[in-house]
């Protein structure tokens, strides 16, 4: 997508008359996919590498942009009017909204200068959006249940592992019963501390029945808690916040085996007779 919406372009198309300059400054903001800035029918005048005046390249009409990598570009807009189409060469980023159209027009009403910022909605329109949206991918958060599938354990579970990797939980949702002892573990192998916490994490419950916050964990380093309290648990690393993870708790079911099922068919059984005791001296 061109500046997070797909199709952004299509469906408000960048307004240009013949004749004008127009400048473009494109950043392929990744985070793996390497992108070919592309207009169909457009020749570079200029076209500067990572932006500095000094990398300029004369003519041309397409840049390569691996992730990060970014470009100005600068062309003169055709005589003819049209409809330009701005493409990521990529093709199949296309099929995924990184198309647009470059409207030229005699009559057009042109902005001096066209943002990056994607579109507002107002939380009236957001609502909207999220009703209709039926799955979410989300990579340091639980998507919709499809994706991240909850992992559920019956009481016969003593302990569940937790493995920090990759800036993300997994499992990101688990459904545990009261008594049960979970242990995280941050498999991240690299940790640096120096100004940013890279490789560090630990667990803090930010809602639910009670609130914890583990030691920050190193590599390899683990923490356990067992969770006593029926509830739902949400929590995050604190030096991550967008690293979310649940814990869902269910009360121990009740067991009728043992002495208490024994004593509970005793006092049943009590009740019955006496009731029936009753009912034969009314007659
Ligand atoms: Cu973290």
């Amino acid at each position: 997508m061109f500046n997070g919406e797909i199709f952004r372009y299509v469906k408000e198309p960048i307004m240009a008359r013949p004749g004008d300059y127009v400048r473009i400054y494109f950043l392929n903001v990744g985070p793996n996919l390497i992108s070919t800035f592309h207009i169909v029918g457009i020749i570079w005048d200029f076209a500067y590498w990572q932006g500095h005046p000094d990398n300029v390249f004369v003519g041309g009409q397409s840049v390569l942009a691996g992730p990060t990598d970014s470009w100005v570009v600068e062309f003169r807009v055709p005589p003819e009017e049209g409809d330009y189409a701005i493409v990521s060469h990529a093709f199949g980023t296309t099929d995924r909204g990184a198309v647009g159209i470059l409207r030229v027009k005699k009559d057009a009403r042109v902005e001096p200068i066209i943002k990056a910022e994607g579109p507002t909605y107002t939380s009236d329109e957001m609502a909207n959006i999220k009703k209709e949206v039926i799955r979410v991918v989300a990579p340091f958060e639980p998507g919709t249940e499809d994706v991240d599938v909850p992992a559920v354990f019956n009481e016969k579970t003593k302990e569940v592992v937790v493995r920090i990797k990759g800036n993300s939980f997994y499992p990101k949702v688990i459904d545990i019963v009261e008594g049960t002892k979970v242990k995280w573990i941050n498999e991240d192998v690299f940790t640096y501390a120096q100004g940013e916490f890279a490789g560090i994490h630990n667990v803090q419950v930010v809602k639910g029945p009670e609130q914890f916050t583990s030691p920050l964990l190193l590599h390899a380093q683990s923490y356990e808690h067992v969770f006593t309290k029926p509830g739902e648990y949400d929590y995050i690393c604190t030096p991550h916040p967008y690293m979310k993870a649940i814990v869902r708790v269910r009360p121990k079911p009740i067991n009728l085996s043992g002495p208490i099922a024994m004593f509970l068919s005793i006092v049943a059984l009590a009740v019955a007779v006496f009731v029936i005791m009753t009912n034969n001296k009314r007659r």
